[in-house]
């Protein structure tokens, strides 16, 4: 090519990262094809629940298809299939979360049935009266409302660890807290209004020097962050499966064997058990004493395909890439006269939370939806979080590796709408 020539025009990218080939990913996801209001759809509420690639629905209709049968009971050939495909998808998930054997990963609905087992188990088996549970400022209700119900059954008392104006906790004020009462502490590891990254593996650390067990809420950090239960050392982890590209209805409960073995059942039934007469019952190994009752099996084969499709791809790269998204998102949003970010801590994911002066957020969410763009607005039940910052809710944008900066910047025209509606 002559030096006169004009340079080869590069086809117009849906993303200028070299991170993922986000065009190729989003061919994967069949509902980003639709179209909302007439508009395409701009989907940024992922926080609530992510979409499902292609590979996910396909596994789901398979296994419906295929090999319906229920698990660990038939000794016929369907049920067998279903058993191996059960208990493979366990697997899968111990190898995402680099657990030490599939006895300690329990399939639960989701993080608040997950929360709500530990509360009812161990909790139930260890909490005394003035005994003390420590929370943060940050918690989603369902790591919450579970602690209140426990403590007041048993006389004891709920700590909360506060936050500074940007929404990052007072560490100091959390090791002061841990004291010879300290039962359980239970953190969320990414908050789901503010997108704070929290420092996990040093709560934990602080933690276990009293000998007290951690519960982590990963709802938000399993989608995008490169996890390791043994790495962080936490005694709980739970997690959705419907915000990590999974079916709704299924999530998981990590728990270290030697305490889950410890506790009693949560619930009683079939699948819980080993043998039962009207004297006695005795109950199953972990984790099938947490499972009572037909599990969600097409759930936990549908996480299984959405585990081995995040991790074709890489937590790492969709960490990475995500970060690239928050920074430009809240590049743009900084410059918008009258908009203000809730939550700018250092360490963030995914998160553009935001208020407008003088608009209401469900009046943002109104005018964005007519533009195709799905945000969250209310309190995304963290009360508290809104408590803390004195507004009623916030509007959420909040981003997964299937998002581009064009739909951000979508997102900022929508913006600008509002401001032109309620001007
Ligand atoms: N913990 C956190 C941090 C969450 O973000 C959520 C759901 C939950 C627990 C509860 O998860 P579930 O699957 O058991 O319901 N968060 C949101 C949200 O931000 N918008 O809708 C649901």
């Amino acid at each position: 090519m002559s030096a006169m020539s004009p340079a080869p025009r590069r086809r117009a990218s849906l993303v200028d990262s070299p991170l993922l080939d986000v065009e190729k990913i989003r061919q994967d996801f069949p509902i980003l094809r639709r179209e909302v209001r007439g508009k395409p759809l701009v989907y940024l509420d992922s926080a609530a629940t992510s979409q499902k690639p292609q590979a996910v629905i396909d596994a789901l209709v398979r296994y419906y298809t295929t090999e319906n049968s229920n698990v660990h009971r038939g000794i016929h050939l369907l049920s067998e299939e279903a058993t191996q495909e059960y208990e493979g998808a366990r697997t899968k998930v111990q190898a995402f979360l680099n657990a030490s054997s599939p006895q300690e990963i329990v399939f639960v609905r989701g993080t608040t049935e997950g929360i709500n087992l530990v509360a009812g188990s161990y909790g139930r088996q260890n909490l005394r009266e003035g005994d003390e549970i420590i929370i943060s400022a940050m918690e989603h209700h369902s790591n919450i409302v579970p602690w209140q119900i426990l403590c007041q059954e048993k006389g004891a008392r709920l700590r909360v660890i506060p936050m500074n104006d940007s929404g990052e906790l007072l560490l100091e004020e959390y090791e002061r807290m841990l004291g010879p009462r300290t039962r359980l502490v239970a953190v969320v590891h990414v908050s789901n209004s503010l997108g704070t990254i929290n420092p996990v593996e040093e709560i934990i650390r602080l933690a276990h020097r009293q000998g007290v067990p951690v519960l982590i809420d990963g709802a938000q950090a399993a989608p995008h962050l490169p996890l390791d239960v043994r790495k962080l050392d936490c005694d709980f982890y739970v997690f959705s499966g419907h915000k990590i590209l999974g079916p709704t209805g299924i999530g998981v409960l990590y728990g270290k064997a030697s305490l889950l073995d410890s506790m009693p059942p949560y619930q009683g039934g079939g699948d819980m058990i080993k043998s039962v007469t009207f004297e006695k019952t005795v109950y199953n190994d972990i984790p099938y004493r947490f499972e009572a009752g037909t599990p969600h099996i097409a759930g936990a084969i549908g996480l299984g395909a959405a585990i081995d499709y995040l991790s074709a791809i890489g937590l790492d790269r969709v960490a990475a890439y995500e970060h690239q998204l928050l920074e430009y998102g809240t590049e743009r949003l900084s410059q918008i006269r009258g908009l203000r970010i809730i939550g700018t801590a250092r360490e963030k994911a995914a998160v553009l939370s935001f208020v407008l002066d003088g608009i209401h957020p469900h009046d943002i969410g109104t005018v964005l939806d007519s533009e195709g763009i799905a945000i969250r607005t209310g309190h995304h039940c963290t009360q508290p979080v809104m408590a803390r910052f004195g507004i009623p809710a916030t509007a959420r944008a909040s981003l997964a590796f299937y998002n581009t900066k064009q739909e951000i910047d979508v997102l900022v025209r929508g913006i600008d709408k509002v401001f032109e509606v309620f001007s």
